[in-house]
Protein backbone atom coordinates (compact mmCIF):
# COMPACT_ATOMS: atom_id res chain seq x y z
CA UNK A 1 0.00 0.00 0.00
CA UNK A 2 1.28 3.43 -0.89
CA UNK A 3 0.16 6.43 1.14
CA UNK A 4 -0.69 9.40 -1.04
CA UNK A 5 -1.28 13.05 -0.25
CA UNK A 6 -4.83 12.68 -1.54
CA UNK A 7 -5.55 9.84 0.88
CA UNK A 8 -4.07 11.85 3.76
CA UNK A 9 -6.10 14.94 2.87
CA UNK A 10 -9.29 12.91 2.69
CA UNK A 11 -8.72 11.39 6.13
CA UNK A 12 -7.66 14.70 7.69
CA UNK A 13 -10.34 16.93 6.26
CA UNK A 14 -12.14 17.18 9.63
CA UNK A 15 -8.93 18.59 11.16
CA UNK A 16 -8.49 21.44 8.68
CA UNK A 17 -10.62 24.15 10.33
CA UNK A 18 -9.03 23.72 13.77
CA UNK A 19 -5.59 23.59 12.24
CA UNK A 20 -6.16 26.90 10.43
CA UNK A 21 -7.26 28.53 13.70
CA UNK A 22 -4.32 27.10 15.66
CA UNK A 23 -1.90 28.22 12.98
CA UNK A 24 -3.24 31.80 13.02
CA UNK A 25 -2.92 31.90 16.77
CA UNK A 26 0.63 30.51 16.76
CA UNK A 27 1.69 32.91 13.98
CA UNK A 28 0.29 35.85 15.96
CA UNK A 29 2.11 34.79 19.09
CA UNK A 30 5.35 34.33 17.18
CA UNK A 31 5.02 37.77 15.63
CA UNK A 32 4.56 39.29 19.07
CA UNK A 33 7.90 37.82 20.15
CA UNK A 34 9.49 39.23 17.02
CA UNK A 35 9.74 35.92 15.14
CA UNK A 36 8.52 35.31 11.61
CA UNK A 37 6.46 32.11 11.74
CA UNK A 38 6.81 31.76 7.97
CA UNK A 39 10.59 31.49 8.28
CA UNK A 40 10.19 28.74 10.87
CA UNK A 41 7.72 26.85 8.71
CA UNK A 42 9.90 27.04 5.62
CA UNK A 43 12.97 25.77 7.48
CA UNK A 44 10.93 22.84 8.84
CA UNK A 45 9.70 22.18 5.29
CA UNK A 46 13.32 22.01 4.09
CA UNK A 47 14.63 19.74 6.85
CA UNK A 48 14.93 16.00 6.36
CA UNK A 49 16.21 13.20 8.57
CA UNK A 50 17.09 9.72 7.32
CA UNK A 51 15.12 6.75 8.52
CA UNK A 52 17.15 3.72 9.62
CA UNK A 53 16.40 0.54 7.69
CA UNK A 54 17.05 -1.45 10.87
CA UNK A 55 14.29 0.31 12.77
CA UNK A 56 11.29 -0.41 10.57
CA UNK A 57 11.15 -3.81 12.23
CA UNK A 58 10.56 -4.46 15.92
CA UNK A 59 13.65 -4.29 18.08
CA UNK A 60 14.60 -6.62 20.85
CA UNK A 61 16.79 -6.81 23.89
CA UNK A 62 19.24 -9.47 24.96
CA UNK A 63 16.32 -11.00 26.85
CA UNK A 64 14.27 -11.59 23.77
CA UNK A 65 12.25 -10.09 21.01
CA UNK A 66 8.53 -9.86 20.53
CA UNK A 67 8.08 -9.38 16.81
CA UNK A 68 5.32 -7.20 15.50
CA UNK A 69 3.13 -8.10 12.57
CA UNK A 70 3.49 -7.29 8.90
CA UNK A 71 7.21 -6.60 9.28
CA UNK A 72 9.18 -5.98 6.08
CA UNK A 73 10.73 -9.17 4.70
CA UNK A 74 13.21 -7.57 2.34
CA UNK A 75 15.13 -4.33 1.94
CA UNK A 76 12.62 -3.36 -0.77
CA UNK A 77 9.80 -3.72 1.75
CA UNK A 78 11.80 -1.69 4.27
CA UNK A 79 11.93 1.06 1.66
CA UNK A 80 8.17 0.73 1.16
CA UNK A 81 7.75 1.36 4.89
CA UNK A 82 10.09 4.36 4.82
CA UNK A 83 8.09 5.73 1.88
CA UNK A 84 4.93 5.40 3.99
CA UNK A 85 6.67 7.17 6.87
CA UNK A 86 7.86 9.91 4.57
CA UNK A 87 4.38 10.34 3.11
CA UNK A 88 3.15 11.05 6.64
CA UNK A 89 6.00 13.27 7.85
CA UNK A 90 7.33 14.84 4.65
CA UNK A 91 10.70 14.78 6.38
CA UNK A 92 12.27 11.37 5.80
CA UNK A 93 13.54 11.69 2.25
CA UNK A 94 16.37 9.22 2.67
CA UNK A 95 17.04 5.85 4.22
CA UNK A 96 20.21 4.67 5.94
CA UNK A 97 21.06 1.02 5.22
CA UNK A 98 22.92 -1.38 7.50
CA UNK A 99 25.06 -4.02 5.82
CA UNK A 100 24.82 -7.04 5.84
CA UNK A 101 21.41 -6.73 7.54
CA UNK A 102 20.63 -5.20 4.16
CA UNK A 103 22.47 -7.10 1.46
CA UNK A 104 20.82 -6.47 -1.89
CA UNK A 105 21.66 -8.88 -4.74
CA UNK A 106 20.81 -6.24 -7.29
CA UNK A 107 21.75 -2.73 -6.10
CA UNK A 108 20.61 -1.15 -9.37
CA UNK A 109 17.14 -2.63 -8.93
CA UNK A 110 17.05 -1.45 -5.31
CA UNK A 111 18.03 2.04 -6.40
CA UNK A 112 15.35 2.01 -9.07
CA UNK A 113 12.81 0.95 -6.45
CA UNK A 114 13.93 3.81 -4.18
CA UNK A 115 13.71 6.26 -7.10
CA UNK A 116 10.22 5.09 -7.82
CA UNK A 117 9.28 5.75 -4.18
CA UNK A 118 10.97 9.16 -4.23
CA UNK A 119 13.62 8.11 -1.70
CA UNK A 120 17.39 8.47 -1.68
CA UNK A 121 20.13 6.73 0.31
CA UNK A 122 21.84 8.37 3.25
CA UNK A 123 24.95 7.19 5.09
CA UNK A 124 25.68 3.48 4.79
CA UNK A 125 26.42 1.55 7.98
CA UNK A 126 28.95 -1.28 8.15
CA UNK A 127 28.72 -4.08 10.66
CA UNK A 128 31.81 -5.75 12.08
CA UNK A 129 30.29 -6.15 15.52
CA UNK A 130 28.80 -9.52 14.59
CA UNK A 131 30.00 -12.52 12.69
CA UNK A 132 27.96 -13.00 9.60
CA UNK A 133 28.48 -15.70 7.00
CA UNK A 134 28.38 -13.25 4.11
CA UNK A 135 31.12 -11.03 5.52
CA UNK A 136 33.23 -13.36 7.60
CA UNK A 137 33.46 -16.34 5.28
CA UNK A 138 31.27 -18.81 7.15
CA UNK A 139 33.21 -18.73 10.37
CA UNK A 140 36.71 -18.65 8.91
CA UNK A 141 37.08 -15.17 10.32
CA UNK A 142 35.66 -14.04 13.64
CA UNK A 143 35.23 -10.61 15.16
CA UNK A 144 34.90 -12.10 18.62
CA UNK A 145 38.10 -10.35 19.69
CA UNK A 146 37.68 -7.28 17.55
CA UNK A 147 37.61 -6.22 13.92
CA UNK A 148 39.83 -3.26 13.05
CA UNK A 149 41.58 -3.64 16.41
CA UNK A 150 42.16 -7.41 16.18
CA UNK A 151 45.75 -8.56 16.77
CA UNK A 152 45.55 -10.75 13.65
CA UNK A 153 46.14 -8.75 10.46
CA UNK A 154 43.97 -11.19 8.51
CA UNK A 155 40.93 -10.25 10.59
CA UNK A 156 41.75 -6.56 10.25
CA UNK A 157 42.03 -6.94 6.49
CA UNK A 158 38.60 -8.58 6.42
CA UNK A 159 37.09 -5.73 8.39
CA UNK A 160 38.53 -3.27 5.90
CA UNK A 161 37.30 -5.35 2.99
CA UNK A 162 33.78 -5.37 4.42
CA UNK A 163 33.80 -1.60 4.86
CA UNK A 164 35.06 -1.16 1.30
CA UNK A 165 32.28 -3.42 0.04
CA UNK A 166 29.77 -1.26 1.93
CA UNK A 167 31.18 1.85 0.25
CA UNK A 168 30.97 0.15 -3.14
CA UNK A 169 27.35 -0.74 -2.52
CA UNK A 170 26.75 2.83 -1.38
CA UNK A 171 28.24 4.15 -4.61
CA UNK A 172 25.86 1.96 -6.60
CA UNK A 173 22.96 3.33 -4.57
CA UNK A 174 23.99 6.97 -4.75
CA UNK A 175 24.95 7.32 -1.07
CA UNK A 176 27.83 9.60 -0.10
CA UNK A 177 28.86 8.59 3.41
CA UNK A 178 29.68 5.62 5.60
CA UNK A 179 29.17 5.48 9.34
CA UNK A 180 31.62 3.29 11.19
CA UNK A 181 30.50 2.18 14.58
CA UNK A 182 32.72 -0.56 15.98
CA UNK A 183 32.06 -3.04 18.74
CA UNK A 184 35.81 -3.21 19.30
CA UNK A 185 37.26 -2.86 22.76
CA UNK A 186 37.76 -4.93 25.88
CA UNK A 187 35.44 -6.90 28.08
CA UNK A 188 38.13 -7.53 30.64
CA UNK A 189 40.95 -5.40 32.05
CA UNK A 190 44.27 -6.59 30.72
CA UNK A 191 42.70 -8.13 27.63
CA UNK A 192 44.75 -5.88 25.34
CA UNK A 193 46.85 -2.75 25.42
CA UNK A 194 44.77 0.41 24.96
CA UNK A 195 47.34 1.92 22.67
CA UNK A 196 47.62 -1.15 20.43
CA UNK A 197 43.86 -1.30 19.93
CA UNK A 198 43.65 2.41 19.22
CA UNK A 199 46.55 2.40 16.75
CA UNK A 200 45.12 -0.52 14.81
CA UNK A 201 41.71 1.09 14.56
CA UNK A 202 43.30 4.39 13.53
CA UNK A 203 45.25 2.60 10.78
CA UNK A 204 42.15 0.78 9.54
CA UNK A 205 40.06 3.93 9.42
CA UNK A 206 42.87 5.76 7.68
CA UNK A 207 43.02 3.06 5.01
CA UNK A 208 39.25 3.23 4.59
CA UNK A 209 39.40 7.01 4.39
CA UNK A 210 41.99 6.93 1.64
CA UNK A 211 39.86 4.58 -0.40
CA UNK A 212 36.75 6.77 -0.22
CA UNK A 213 35.45 7.99 -3.57
CA UNK A 214 35.39 11.72 -4.29
CA UNK A 215 32.62 13.53 -2.50
CA UNK A 216 32.33 10.86 0.18
CA UNK A 217 32.61 11.28 3.92
CA UNK A 218 33.06 8.82 6.73
CA UNK A 219 31.64 9.25 10.18
CA UNK A 220 33.29 7.85 13.29
CA UNK A 221 30.67 7.04 15.92
CA UNK A 222 31.70 6.74 19.54
CA UNK A 223 30.02 4.82 22.33
CA UNK A 224 31.37 4.27 25.85
CA UNK A 225 30.49 0.60 26.31
CA UNK A 226 28.42 -2.29 24.93
CA UNK A 227 29.12 -4.83 23.58
CA UNK A 228 32.37 -4.15 25.41
CA UNK A 229 31.76 -4.01 29.14
CA UNK A 230 35.14 -2.64 30.18
CA UNK A 231 36.50 -0.33 27.48
CA UNK A 232 35.42 0.61 24.00
CA UNK A 233 38.16 1.63 21.52
CA UNK A 234 36.13 4.69 20.56
CA UNK A 235 34.35 5.54 23.80
CA UNK A 236 33.94 9.30 23.67
CA UNK A 237 34.00 12.39 21.46
CA UNK A 238 37.67 13.04 22.19
CA UNK A 239 38.69 9.61 20.91
CA UNK A 240 36.31 9.98 17.98
CA UNK A 241 37.94 13.28 17.09
CA UNK A 242 41.43 11.76 17.34
CA UNK A 243 40.37 8.92 15.06
CA UNK A 244 38.76 11.28 12.55
CA UNK A 245 41.86 13.48 12.53
CA UNK A 246 44.11 10.48 12.04
CA UNK A 247 41.89 9.19 9.23
CA UNK A 248 41.93 12.41 7.20
CA UNK A 249 39.83 15.38 6.09
CA UNK A 250 36.86 13.35 4.87
CA UNK A 251 36.36 11.89 8.34
CA UNK A 252 33.98 13.55 10.75
CA UNK A 253 32.42 12.56 14.03
CA UNK A 254 28.88 11.32 14.44
CA UNK A 255 27.04 12.02 17.66
CA UNK A 256 24.55 9.37 18.69
CA UNK A 257 22.52 11.00 21.45
CA UNK A 258 22.43 7.77 23.48
CA UNK A 259 26.17 7.17 23.37
CA UNK A 260 27.27 9.28 26.30
CA UNK A 261 27.79 8.56 29.95
CA UNK A 262 24.94 9.88 32.14
CA UNK A 263 25.17 13.61 32.71
CA UNK A 264 27.36 14.36 29.69
CA UNK A 265 26.70 17.81 28.29
CA UNK A 266 25.90 16.70 24.75
CA UNK A 267 25.23 20.19 23.39
CA UNK A 268 28.72 21.19 24.44
CA UNK A 269 30.14 18.12 22.68
CA UNK A 270 28.26 19.21 19.57
CA UNK A 271 29.67 22.72 19.84
CA UNK A 272 33.25 21.48 20.28
CA UNK A 273 33.12 19.14 17.30
CA UNK A 274 31.59 21.82 15.10
CA UNK A 275 34.17 24.35 16.30
CA UNK A 276 36.96 22.22 14.85
CA UNK A 277 35.01 21.41 11.69
CA UNK A 278 34.50 17.74 12.56
CA UNK A 279 30.80 17.49 13.30
CA UNK A 280 29.61 15.01 10.69
CA UNK A 281 26.17 13.91 11.73
CA UNK A 282 23.71 12.61 14.25
CA UNK A 283 21.93 9.52 15.33
CA UNK A 284 18.82 10.89 17.02
CA UNK A 285 17.19 8.97 19.84
CA UNK A 286 16.77 9.44 23.57
CA UNK A 287 18.22 7.77 26.59
CA UNK A 288 17.45 7.30 30.24
CA UNK A 289 20.31 5.04 31.32
CA UNK A 290 22.51 4.11 28.39
CA UNK A 291 22.14 3.30 24.72
CA UNK A 292 18.40 2.80 25.18
CA UNK A 293 17.46 3.89 21.63
CA UNK A 294 14.25 5.40 22.98
CA UNK A 295 12.03 7.76 21.03
CA UNK A 296 13.59 11.17 20.43
CA UNK A 297 12.34 13.70 22.94
CA UNK A 298 10.67 11.12 25.18
CA UNK A 299 13.09 11.43 28.11
CA UNK A 300 15.10 14.65 27.84
CA UNK A 301 13.26 17.03 25.52
CA UNK A 302 14.94 20.10 27.01
CA UNK A 303 18.39 18.68 26.39
CA UNK A 304 17.33 17.93 22.84
CA UNK A 305 16.11 21.51 22.44
CA UNK A 306 19.54 22.72 23.58
CA UNK A 307 21.20 20.45 21.02
CA UNK A 308 18.91 21.85 18.31
CA UNK A 309 19.76 25.36 19.50
CA UNK A 310 23.44 24.59 19.07
CA UNK A 311 22.79 23.26 15.59
CA UNK A 312 20.85 26.32 14.51
CA UNK A 313 23.67 28.43 15.91
CA UNK A 314 26.25 26.43 13.93
CA UNK A 315 24.11 26.78 10.80
CA UNK A 316 23.73 30.55 11.20
CA UNK A 317 19.97 30.39 11.73
CA UNK A 318 19.30 27.18 9.79
CA UNK A 319 20.04 23.53 10.34
CA UNK A 320 23.60 22.98 9.11
CA UNK A 321 24.19 20.68 6.18
CA UNK A 322 25.38 17.53 7.98
CA UNK A 323 24.06 13.96 8.20
CA UNK A 324 20.86 13.53 10.20
CA UNK A 325 19.67 10.05 10.97
CA UNK A 326 17.35 8.42 13.47
CA UNK A 327 18.81 5.44 15.34
CA UNK A 328 16.09 3.88 17.42
CA UNK A 329 14.77 0.54 18.50
CA UNK A 330 11.19 -0.13 19.47
CA UNK A 331 10.36 -3.22 21.44
CA UNK A 332 6.70 -2.43 21.94
CA UNK A 333 5.46 0.29 19.60
CA UNK A 334 4.64 -0.06 15.94
CA UNK A 335 8.00 0.93 14.40
CA UNK A 336 6.44 3.33 11.91
CA UNK A 337 4.45 5.08 14.62
CA UNK A 338 7.60 5.44 16.69
CA UNK A 339 9.59 6.80 13.75
CA UNK A 340 6.80 9.26 12.97
CA UNK A 341 6.87 10.42 16.59
CA UNK A 342 10.66 10.72 16.49
CA UNK A 343 10.52 12.81 13.33
CA UNK A 344 7.83 15.00 14.84
CA UNK A 345 9.93 15.55 17.97
CA UNK A 346 12.93 16.52 15.86
CA UNK A 347 10.83 18.99 13.89
CA UNK A 348 9.38 20.44 17.12
CA UNK A 349 12.81 20.94 18.69
CA UNK A 350 14.14 22.64 15.57
CA UNK A 351 11.10 24.93 15.45
CA UNK A 352 11.62 25.85 19.11
CA UNK A 353 15.30 26.51 18.50
CA UNK A 354 14.42 28.73 15.55
CA UNK A 355 12.08 30.71 17.80
CA UNK A 356 14.89 31.85 20.06
CA UNK A 357 15.60 35.51 19.49
CA UNK A 358 19.31 35.08 18.81
CA UNK A 359 20.35 38.72 18.89
CA UNK A 360 18.50 39.30 22.16
CA UNK A 361 20.15 36.17 23.56
CA UNK A 362 23.57 37.40 22.44
CA UNK A 363 22.89 40.78 24.05
CA UNK A 364 21.99 39.13 27.35
CA UNK A 365 25.17 37.06 27.15
CA UNK A 366 27.29 40.14 26.50
CA UNK A 367 25.56 41.91 29.38
CA UNK A 368 26.34 39.01 31.74
CA UNK A 369 22.63 38.59 32.36
CA UNK A 370 21.91 34.85 32.69
CA UNK A 371 18.38 35.46 33.98
CA UNK A 372 17.46 37.28 30.79
CA UNK A 373 19.18 34.60 28.70
CA UNK A 374 17.05 32.00 30.48
CA UNK A 375 13.92 34.04 29.66
CA UNK A 376 14.77 33.87 25.97
CA UNK A 377 15.33 30.13 26.06
CA UNK A 378 12.23 29.37 28.09
CA UNK A 379 10.00 31.59 25.96
CA UNK A 380 10.95 29.54 22.90
CA UNK A 381 10.91 26.17 24.66
CA UNK A 382 7.45 26.72 26.14
CA UNK A 383 6.01 27.97 22.87
CA UNK A 384 3.52 25.51 21.39
CA UNK A 385 5.10 25.08 17.97
CA UNK A 386 2.89 22.14 16.98
CA UNK A 387 0.71 24.16 14.57
CA UNK A 388 3.82 25.48 12.78
CA UNK A 389 5.24 21.99 12.40
CA UNK A 390 1.88 20.59 11.29
CA UNK A 391 1.64 23.35 8.71
CA UNK A 392 5.12 22.52 7.38
CA UNK A 393 4.06 18.92 7.00
CA UNK A 394 0.83 19.93 5.26
CA UNK A 395 2.77 22.09 2.80
CA UNK A 396 5.03 19.14 2.08
CA UNK A 397 1.94 17.10 1.21
CA UNK A 398 2.21 15.12 4.45
CA UNK A 399 -0.01 14.71 7.50
CA UNK A 400 -1.11 17.19 10.13
CA UNK A 401 -1.35 14.31 12.58
CA UNK A 402 0.92 11.48 11.36
CA UNK A 403 0.21 8.76 13.92
CA UNK A 404 -3.60 9.03 13.90
CA UNK A 405 -3.63 9.28 10.15
CA UNK A 406 -1.33 6.24 9.86
CA UNK A 407 -3.86 4.29 11.91
CA UNK A 408 -6.87 5.56 9.99
CA UNK A 409 -5.27 4.69 6.67
CA UNK A 410 -4.84 1.06 7.79
CA UNK A 411 -1.26 0.76 6.59
CA UNK A 412 -0.26 -1.91 9.08
CA UNK A 413 -3.33 -4.04 8.31
CA UNK A 414 -2.48 -3.83 4.62
CA UNK A 415 1.11 -4.84 5.42
CA UNK A 416 -0.13 -7.84 7.41
CA UNK A 417 -2.37 -8.87 4.52
CA UNK A 418 0.60 -8.73 2.18
CA UNK A 419 3.44 -9.94 4.40
CA UNK A 420 1.68 -12.05 6.99
CA UNK A 421 2.11 -12.13 10.74
CA UNK A 422 5.27 -14.19 10.88
CA UNK A 423 7.68 -12.00 8.92
CA UNK A 424 10.71 -10.83 10.88
CA UNK A 425 12.73 -7.88 9.63
CA UNK A 426 16.50 -8.17 9.69
CA UNK A 427 18.17 -5.79 12.08
CA UNK A 428 18.53 -5.45 15.81
C1 LIG B 1 25.02 0.80 17.89
C2 LIG B 1 25.22 2.13 17.21
C3 LIG B 1 25.16 2.06 15.72
C4 LIG B 1 24.03 1.20 15.26
C5 LIG B 1 24.03 -0.12 15.97
C6 LIG B 1 22.87 -0.98 15.53
O1 LIG B 1 24.80 0.98 19.26
O2 LIG B 1 24.27 3.04 17.67
O3 LIG B 1 25.01 3.34 15.17
O4 LIG B 1 24.23 1.00 13.90
O5 LIG B 1 23.94 0.09 17.35
MN1 LIG C 1 24.03 4.90 16.46
MN1 LIG D 1 23.56 2.79 19.68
Amino acid sequence: MRITTEAIRAVEEPLDANHARDLDHASDLAARTGVDAEAVISEICRFSVAAPSWAVGTGGTRFGRFPGVGEPRTTEEKLDDVAALHALTGANRTVSLHVPWDDPDDPAALRAHADDLGLGFDAMNSNTFQDNPSTTGNGRISYKFGSFSHPDPVVRAHALEHNLAVVELGVALGARAITVWLGDGMNHPGQARFVDQFERVADGLHALHDALPDGWQMYTEHKPYEPTSYASVNPDWGSSLLLAERAGPKAKCLVDLGHHLPGTNIEQVVSRLAMVGRLGGFHFNDSKYGDDDLTVGSINPYQFFLVALELVDIGGGRMPDIGYMIDASHNLKDPLEDLAQATDQIQLAIAQALLVDRSALAASQDACDPALAAEHLQRAYRFDVRPLVAEARRRNGAALDPVSTFRRLGYRDAAVAERGTESVASGL
